[in-house]
């Protein structure tokens, strides 16, 4: 879908964070009428982020304005020159968005809770059963090669058992240049893990695939090492169709990597390969702590079991 900033119709700002100098902001985009059909405005989620400063030349900054001098110390706000090569912004849209999507973006207080085995089985599952499948009609577009075909850096083969197969491509949060900030996503070709839950001891050699793939293609694209990236899994996801976050190790203090969401795929791994042979899997008898914001579509019901849990405590 093309894009025009100036169709765009500003209603509110849904967050903005000054650590990731990014602004998140909803309001609404016309999309086109016909003679029969009126035009209908689409709820429309824009995010702006500074991109990174990874390089530099002496004709970055085009003026300055002195903000203060002390002793040997000076500060001055700059303004960058224009340049097609370095841009200066990153906006990531989403149109038409959805209720979950706005609630998603809407800043709101988190708060941790506890996943029990049976809370998973009473209110996480029907939640994930009840999500629409138009929810990941992107990575559907993806694995079908309908979209991003080009991006794609590693497909496993089609020999490959579909169960055991997954691709590799940039992640959309990605500017696609910027080393210290690389950030690509695994997905798994089969819809058959909706999320860590599902993971047992059978999976472990898709995991390692995942693992030797990613530090593979790391090494071709950019020259980093098997040390150089995090790769981990969110619970709970956004998305409920098995994918790895692979990003570079000293790119931190991404939301998406608060204790308790971000799951170390080694560690993953690691406590799949100590499991017992059979029965379910560890990740599906443990209890998860993570942190859920309040507008979050599990947290009603989550909140209020949690009292619960506390008087059994
Ligand atoms: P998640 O853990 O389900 O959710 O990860 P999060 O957004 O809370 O991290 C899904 C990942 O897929 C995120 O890192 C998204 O940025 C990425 N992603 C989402 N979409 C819709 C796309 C897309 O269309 N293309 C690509 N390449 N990545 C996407």
């Amino acid at each position: 879908m093309s894009f025009d900033l100036k169709q765009f119709h500003f209603e509110r700002i849904l967050n903005e964070d000054p650590i990731a100098h990014s602004i998140t902001i909803l309001g609404y985009i016309a999309t086109k009428g016909t003679p029969e059909v009126e035009a209908i405005p689409s709820p429309t989620i824009i995010r702006i982020e500074k991109t990174a400063l990874s390089s530099f030349s002496d004709d970055l900054i085009g003026s300055t304005k002195l903000i203060e001098s002390t002793d040997i110390y000076t500060w001055l706000f700059g303004w960058i020159k224009a340049s097609e090569e370095r841009p200066d912004v990153k906006i990531n849209v989403i149109c038409p968005a959805t209720e979950v999507h706005i609630r998603k973006y809407s800043r709101q207080q988190i708060h941790i809770v506890h996943e029990t085995p049976a809370l998973y089985e009473r209110i996480v599952k029907p939640y994930l059963n009840n999500l629409p499948a138009s929810r990941t009609q992107w990575v559907e577009d993806i694995l079908s090669g309908h979209s991003e075909a080009e991006k794609v850096l590693f497909r496993s083969p089609a020999s490959e058992s579909p169960d055991q197969g997954f691709l590799i491509l940039p992640d959309m949060k990605w500017d696609l240049t910027t080393v210290s900030s690389l950030y690509l996503v695994a997905i798994a070709l089969s819809k058959s893990i909706r999320s860590l839950r599902d993971l047992n001891r059978t999976h472990i050699p898709l995991l390692k695939a995942i693992r030797r793939e990613a530090r593979k293609a790391v090494k071709e694209g950019w020259g980093l090492e098997h040390s150089e990236i995090r790769c981990y899994v969110h619970y709970q996801p956004s998305y409920y169709h098995f994918h790895v976050h692979i990003v570079n190790a000293n790119y931190i203090g991404l939301t998406g990597m608060a204790v308790g969401q971000a799951h170390l795929l080694d560690d993953i791994i690691s406590m799949l390969e100590l499991d017992s042979e059979s029965g379910p899997s560890i990740l599906q008898r443990m209890t998860f702590s993570y942190g859920l914001g309040e507008q979050h579509g599990l947290f009603e019901q989550m909140r209020v079991a949690q009292v619960e849990l506390n008087d059994d405590a």
